[in-house]
């Protein structure tokens, strides 16, 4: 796990976000979306897109509150977006589930803040990705790091799934002065 700094844990007491309010919310932006674009694979573009310009403005956020620095490897990352980012930010514990790949890594969401009241009319079923927002946020933010992902939703309790789960995998490293990236 990587280091927090000494008595930086004060967003540990933040009160959990109003659920139903959030939920609302952003149900909201989803509908309006598919009254826009009338097409759910649109939809979960704009919803990523939406979430990148969010997250790539979140971490600056993240990383003062927590006070975490240097992760030591991309499992240690996803162990601090888990237990520290979707608490801080959404109020929920989440598990990282390891692969077999040293790059890739899935957090599994027993509870999703998004879709609470949620229930997909049949249409959206298997197309809509619902919460795609957070997958956004996840890339964008991570980018700020210098660290390329693609984040995609793998399991759905909205599709019919146990749990909501989200496949991270590190596509590589960004270089900070020159914008190009290395393995
Ligand atoms: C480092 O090694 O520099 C620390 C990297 C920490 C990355 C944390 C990314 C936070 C992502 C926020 C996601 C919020 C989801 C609700």
């Amino acid at each position: 796990m990587s280091r927090v700094r000494a008595g930086e844990a004060a967003w540990a007491k933040m009160p959990k976000v109003n659920a139903e309010f959030f939920a609302l919310t952003y149900g909201a932006v989803v509908t309006q979306l598919i009254k826009d674009f009338e097409d759910f694979k649109e939809v979960n573009i704009q919803l990523e897109k939406m979430g990148y310009n969010i997250g790539i403005r979140l971490i600056d956020e993240f990383l003062a509150k927590s006070g975490v620095f240097a992760c030591a490897d991309f499992k240690d990352t996803s162990e601090v977006i888990a237990k520290v980012a979707f608490k801080m930010f959404l109020g929920i514990n989440v598990d990282v589930a390891s692969t077999d790949m040293p790059n890739v890594c899935c957090l599994v969401m027993y509870e999703n803040p998004f879709s609470e009241f949620v229930e997909l009319p049949p249409q959206a079923q298997g197309v809509l990705s619902y919460s795609n927002i957070l997958c956004g946020v996840l890339r964008g933010a991570l980018e700020m790091v210098q660290m390329r992902v693609e984040a995609k939703f793998t399991k759905d309790t909205l599709q019919g799934d146990d749990v909501t789960e989200i496949r991270l995998e590190l596509k590589g490293m960004i270089e900070e002065t020159m914008g190009d990236e290395y393995k």
